[in-house]
């Protein structure tokens, strides 16, 4: 098979590359990484994606990585459907929204994510030893976030700042949703794709009522959830048990999450 992508079913980076997969009708090989043992530092992994983070698209023996860049090899290598506006106004309006999920979004997200789902592994070895593998996380804001968030979970300050992302996003996003059915238009594009997976994170924790009051990014939601690119790229992941596992997870943090946005 032509396109081979390492991914993991947690991670909304490999979610949204998996969604623009499916809107294309690409078939390929997913090969999963594991993520909470770090085989995405091994050298093997390294050796294709330097960063050390899933996805990686692999095209014919050359290697793609980073999401919204994968996403946009995707569009130009197979062209229909398009899920890039024409109009070049509302393109640099999707790509704003695809820089926000990268630079904003998604640190916020793994703040709120990572100690729920990814640090159980680490938390099981001497706190030195941890520390080593941390050491090892090449990109230093990551790696120092990681840090941060195994020594002091969600007391870390990325938690309270990431919440305060999220809830700007959800509140922007409604505010333009008011105006037009999709993000950067009138029909579903990368902005809607690279965006979704951070809804699927609410969720698979049981935070639904984050984003339920607002009415526009409610209706988005479930609009993009009753896509069959979300059902194959996303929610097949996610069965009765990991949701429920999920879901206990969660609760606890939700607490915590709705102290920092007072309620
Ligand atoms: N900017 C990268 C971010 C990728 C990223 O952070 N991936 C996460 C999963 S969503 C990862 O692989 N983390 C590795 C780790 O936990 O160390 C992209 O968009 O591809």
């Amino acid at each position: 098979m032509s396109l081979v992508l390492y991914t993991h079913p947690m991670s909304p980076c490999a979610q949204k590359v998996r969604i623009v997969l499916a809107e294309k009708s690409l078939a390929f090989e997913a090969r999963h990484v594991d993520l909470p043992g770090k085989e995405n530092l091994s050298p093997d992994y390294l050796a294709l994606n330097p960063l050390g983070v899933v996805p990686t698209l692999v095209d014919h023996d050359v290697p793609i990585i980073e999401s919204s860049i994968i996403c946009e090899y995707l569009e130009d290598r197979f062209p229909t459907p398009s899920l890039r506006p024409m109009a070049p106004q509302a393109r640099a309006e999707m790509r704003l929204w695809m820089k926000h999920v990268d630079n904003k979004l998604h640190p916020s997200c793994g703040a709120l994510q990572w100690p729920l789902v990814m640090a159980d592994k680490l938390r099981r070895l001497p706190v030195e030893e941890q520390m080593r593998v941390i050491e090892q996380v090449p990109e230093k804001p990551r790696r120092e976030r990681q840090r941060r968030l195994l020594l002091q979970g969600y007391d870390a300050p990325d938690v309270a700042e990431g919440v305060q992302v999220y809830e700007q996003t959800i509140a922007d996003l409604d505010t333009l949703l008011a105006m037009r059915p999709w993000v950067a238009g009138d029909a579903f594009s990368l902005a809607d794709a690279s965006l979704a997976p951070y809804f699927q994170t609410l969720f698979q924790f049981g935070w639904e009522a984050w984003y339920a009051s607002r009415a526009q990014v409610a209706d988005w939601y479930t609009r993009v959830r009753a896509r069959p690119s979300y059902a194959t790229g996303v929610a097949a992941d996610f069965d009765a048990d990991r949701l429920a596992d999920l879901r206990a997870r969660g609760a606890p943090a939700w607490d915590r999450i709705r102290k920092l946005l007072g309620g």
